[in-house]
């Protein structure tokens, strides 16, 4: 590692774990807009739609039949709990974009419950993002987003939308539920960028 001056919080540095504001929690809370939707694996299906309609779909079987990944990762969520070395299962993004064809920039996540978040395409790949289906070596619980959910942990857990459902892929950056709410539209933890003009 080079040199980093002190005074820099955008990167992280040894033995620092934790970005500005947060502090550690063993527990996982649960944060949801709204109620916890059941989708069962038999009807559960993951889209990606690019910007000229072309829709590329994955029933569960279909999906899981896909080579997985073990991701141990740190979560920040916004509300300033941190989670230290958690542990999933999942599809890399890399995975599913790869045979998509697009010129997109951006991407909406939605979800089952019709929670929208926004994010560059470039940050679901290069193997920082996943649609994880395990979280301890267990099926993913309902409450935090089981059958299947966006993991995205370089940025805060908003952006890892739970029951996700379609990645819509887009030519312009279209806000999310929260983003449109006030929250930052990046939402990086190291920069804190936690609201509008943070
Ligand atoms: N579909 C959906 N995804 C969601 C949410 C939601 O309400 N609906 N809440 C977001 C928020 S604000 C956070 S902090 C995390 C919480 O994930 P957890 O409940 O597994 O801790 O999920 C994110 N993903
Ligand atoms: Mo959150």
């Amino acid at each position: 590692m080079g040199i980093v001056s002190p005074g820099f919080r955008g990167r992280r540095r040894e033995g620092v774990v934790l970005p500005p504001g947060q502090y550690l929690t063993k527990d996982f809370p649960v944060l949801s807009v709204g109620p916890t939707p059941r989708v069962a694996t038999e009807t559960w299906e993951f889209t990606v739609t690019t910007e000229n309609g072309t829709v590329h779909e994955w029933s569960w079987p279909e999906f899981r039949a896909l080579p997985s990944e073990t991701p141990t990762v740190d979560l920040h969520c916004v509300t300033k709990w941190s989670k230290l070395g958690t542990n999933w299962r999942g599809v890399s993004l890399d995975t599913l974009l790869a045979d998509v064809d697009t010129a997109a920039d951006y991407v909406v996540a939605h979800s089952y419950d019709g929670y929208t978040t926004n994010l560059p395409l470039a940050d679901l790949l290069d193997g920082r993002a996943w649609i994880a289906y395990e979280f301890d070596g267990d099926r993913l619980a309902a409450e935090h987003g089981g059958p299947a959910r966006l993991l995205v942990p370089h940025l805060y857990l908003w952006k890892s939308a739970k029951w996700v459902h379609n990645l819509e892929l887009t030519l312009t950056d279209e806000p999310g539920f929260w983003e449109a709410g006030g929250y930052h539209n990046y939402g990086d933890p190291w920069r804190e960028q936690r609201y509008q003009g943070d």
